[in-house]
Formats: C-alpha cells, structure tokens, sequence
C-alpha cells in the first residue's frame, strides 16, 4: 500500500487486507489539470470482485449484531480524520478531478457533514408503532439491514459521494462493495485507508478499484442485496432496470439533469446573475446540478445578458490549486470532446454564440499545463422549441443557453419542463407567488427559489424524477433503500383478534 502518489502500486482493500488481487492489469490516476501521472493503481477484475463479495456477505452477520451506536463508531474515528486531513485531502480531490481547491476541500467537507448525519442519527433511534385496528394488538415496523451493498460512486465529488452512500449503509447495519470512479482512485484509496485505520472489522467495507466491468460485476451479483449509484444516465438507466428488475432487489440511482434556472420580471437581477454564473461554471459545468439553461423573462432579458455574459468573458480558467481559479479543467480529454460536440450541436440547431471560450487562449493557460484538458464557458442564446435537442441532452460542462420567454411563471415552468430530466431547478423572483408555482410544479427532485441551484445540503433527500434517477442513494431516503422493514403485530390477549372482520371461529 501507498499513501503517496507516484510510488508504489496501490491496492484493492478486501477482507480487511491491501491486496494486488487476481489481475495484472494496471491503472494510472491523471491530473486532468497537467497531464501527469499521480499514482498507479491496480485494476480489478471479476474475481477480485468476488473475493470482495465474499468477505462482505460473510461479514453481515456479525456486524448486524452490533448495535448502531456500535457501528457508529467506527464512523467517527473516520469523521475526526476527514477533519484533520481536510486540507490534505482538499488538495488531493483538486489534483485529482481538477476542480477548485476551495471546492476540492468543499468536498471533503461534505464528505464528513455525511458521516455526521449518519453517525449522529445512531444517537436518534426512531421508528413507527401503528395502532391496531382491533382490540389488544401491537403493531410496529422493525427495520433490518438489506445484508450487502453495492456502491459505485462518480469523479466529481469524489470524497462526498462515497459517503453518501457508504456511511448510511454501515450504520444501518449493512456491509459494502464499493468501487470508486477509475478517474479518481487516489481519493478512494485514502478513504480506505480511513477505514482501515479506523479498525473496521475484516469484510465489511471493501473497495475495489477499477472500471465498469468491475461495477457490473457488483452489480449483477446476486449477493449484493442493494446497489446504490450515482453517475451517468446511460449507466444509471441500465442498472436501475437491470437491478431494480430482480425480486428481492433494490438499487436507488441518482444519475445527471439538464437543469434550468428561471429569472423572472420580479427578480433581484444581482442574486439572478449571481445565482446563474455559479450554477453554471462552478466544478466546470461538471456537477449533476449544474444549470445549462437559463430561462429569462423578456422584459429583464437585455440587462440580465449583458451582466451575465460580461462575468462569463471574464472567470478565471486555471490551476485549481490556486485560490484565484474559479473554474479548473474539464476531468479527461473525452471529455473535453463530449462538450465540443454538444457546443457544435448548439451551433448546428441556430444558436448565437455570445461567449465562446471553449478553445482556451493560449495566455490563459498557466505555465506546465500546457497538457490539461482546458476548456471555458460557452454562452449561446436560442430561440426555444421543443425540438431543440441542445435543450434537451446533458453536455456535463460550461455550456449554457439563454433562453427569452414572454408571459407569465406557467410559461416559464412549461419551458422548464421541457426535458427528459428532472434534478435540480431554480427561480429568481421577488414574488412569492411565482415562487410557490415553481415549487409546486416544477418536475424536479431539487428545487431553489433565490439561490443557485447546487450546494444542496446533506441531510435534504437528493435525488431526481424522470430520467434523472429512481430513488435518493443519500440521507433520510437511503435509509429506504439499505434496510427492510417487518410490520410485527403481537397479539396480547388470549382470543385471536383478526382485522377485516376475520372469524377466528374454525
Ligand atoms: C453532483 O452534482 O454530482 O448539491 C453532486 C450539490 C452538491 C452535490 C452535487 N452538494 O451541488
């Protein structure tokens, strides 16, 4: 094992063991800020799953047996190192997937708001007693741990999101499977060590490093009693129906959005502007939540264009190590081609381009990172048709549609409306009933009147309807998702007592 990068091979951690596992295939992390390569990894395989599985299945019947605030433990030996390690490790998630360090430390911190959430609630115990329909009976809902879950987490919140998922999961009394994103394993790999230095016992929490066969391999595996995802809506889509398919299944995915922000005429066009250059550009466009759209009313349309484009010409693209970069890199050279193709869609479908940065200057690019994968906004603004597949697709990067609309709220949340997504959504408005109206019929699991729309708190369900997911893989939710319930009636007299008028009488 190494705690440094670009030393020695990092390892898979199965059955309470650093181990090379079963292949010989290697992996290296890449700055997507330099090019370089931070640290090798070796790359899981269907076996090394396996293995993994076993120790996770073998492990559920001893740690179901403690009680919570016994699991909870060991989730706050990991909580006070997030803490202490949050620089460290902020710098390790900027290096890694490239986003700014005051984000890559936002990630961390969110990482132990998650940790907090689900150990403290050990100290919360709750549950349901129903009252009987009939006579003297008890009623009341056990909750059980599902047994094993399977956790395939993103790159873009590379700390926060594996807990999200992991740190319900253990609480509740279940063991994990995960495998963390292939552009960012150098931050899984620290989060295992966490856990090792926590002392979690043998089997169960298991990372395994690797790409999506591995994942499948998590998934499909009729051990793994819930799959918890978050990523990509191809990806996402495939295991829901995949898993969420099977008797005795569960998987909650929360997968991507192509989420709009509506400026009104009533709005505060300082809190709009604001609201909508850090929904779009923050993590470069590359946060689930991002705003991609931005639907203006007419009669503030001018001033709203003319504010927010002069603010897009000018954030600062750069080393996401320095505290003046608003945006860092895009995370890989696909990347960076996905997000060409979807500005040249927009071109295609007639839009006009307003700020056209994509292409970097070559004065803008800090000095060795000359090999980073550099892009920067690209505003347009559209006519909106139904049609428009720019307004529709996720690009998952600084591109952005302005888009003008007469009339009135329901006018703006039918535009809104209009994609195959539904995850997140803001309105700027001083009038509290447009506010309502969007809240009440905005088709979105995330939705913000007066703030942008990312940075959603930890303990708030997140999670999206349409094809932005089908369940809530964090907080109150997951716990839904990672525990069964019993309805346990007791009968406490010595005549059976049946509901629906049941004769007892043989
Ligand atoms: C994501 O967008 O992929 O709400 C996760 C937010 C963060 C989580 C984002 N708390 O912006």
């Amino acid at each position: 094992m190494s705690h440094q990068s670009g030393t020695q091979l990092n390892q898979h951690y199965i059955d309470g063991e650093w181990t090379d596992g079963d292949g010989s295939d290697t992996f290296a992390s890449e700055s997507p800020a330099t090019g370089e390569t931070l640290a090798e990894f070796t790359r899981g395989t269907e076996a090394d799953v396996d293995a993994a599985l076993a120790a996770a299945d073998e492990a559920t019947e001893e740690w179901r047996e403690l009680s919570y605030i016994d699991r909870a433990e060991y989730l706050w030996e990991i909580y006070h190192e997030l803490r202490d390690r949050h620089q460290e490790l902020g710098e390790v998630v900027s290096k890694e997937c490239g986003k700014e360090i005051s984000e890559g430390k936002a990630d961390v911190t969110e990482a132990w708001h998650m940790v907090e959430w689900a150990a403290g609630n050990a100290r919360h115990p709750h549950g349901d007693v129903v009252p009987s329909e009939v006579g003297d009976k008890d009623a009341y809902m056990r909750r059980k741990p599902r047994g094993v879950v399977g956790c395939i987490t993103p790159w873009n919140f590379p700390v926060a999101i594996p807990f999200w998922h992991m740190a319900i999961a253990l609480v509740e009394g279940n063991t994990v499977v995960w495998k963390p994103a292939e552009q960012t394993p150098w931050c899984g790999q620290i989060i295992a060590e966490m856990f090792d230095d926590a002392g979690i016992p043998d089997g169960v929490f298991n990372m395994v490093q690797g790409f999506g066969d591995a994942g499948a391999a998590i998934t499909d595996d009729e051990r793994v009693d819930t799959v918890l995802f978050t990523g990509s809506a191809e990806v996402g889509q495939e295991i829901a129906s995949k898993v969420g398919g099977e008797p005795g299944k569960l998987a909650a995915c929360e997968m991507g959005g192509k989420n709009g922000i509506i400026i009104t005429e009533e709005a505060d066009l300082d809190i709009a502007v604001h609201s909508a250059i850090m929904s779009s550009f923050k993590t470069t466009g590359q946060r689930c939540v991002s705003s991609e759209r931005l639907i203006v009313h007419t009669d503030v349309y001018d001033e709203f264009k003319e504010r927010y484009v002069e603010i897009a010409e000018d954030v600062a693209v750069g080393d996401p190590l320095e505290e003046s970069t608003f945006m860092g890199p895009a995370i890989e050279p696909e990347h960076v081609e996905k997000i060409r193709k979807h500005n040249e869609l927009a071109e295609q479908e007639g839009a006009n381009v307003l700020v056209d940065r994509f292409e970097l200057g070559e004065d803008e690019i800090p000095d060795g990172h000359e090999d980073g994968n550099w892009v920067g906004p690209f505003v347009y603004e559209i006519e909106y048709d139904t049609d428009l597949r720019c307004l529709k697709e996720e690009c998952f990067g600084p591109h952005v549609a302005l888009l003008e609309y007469e009339g009135d709220i329901e006018d703006a949340v039918e535009i809104h409306n209009d994609t195959p997504y539904g995850l997140a959504g803001a309105v700027i408005s001083e009038d509290y009933r447009q506010i309502n109206y969007f809240r009440d019929h905005a088709e979105i699991g995330l939705a913000y009147a007066n703030l942008p729309c990312i940075g959603a708190e930890v303990h708030l369900p997140f999670g999206g309807v349409k094809k932005s997911g089908n369940g809530y893989p964090s907080a109150r939710e997951a716990i839904e998702a990672v525990t069964e319930r019993t309805a346990w009636t007791m009968n406490n007299s010595k005549d059976i007592q049946m509901a629906q008028g049941l004769s007892a009488d043989i």
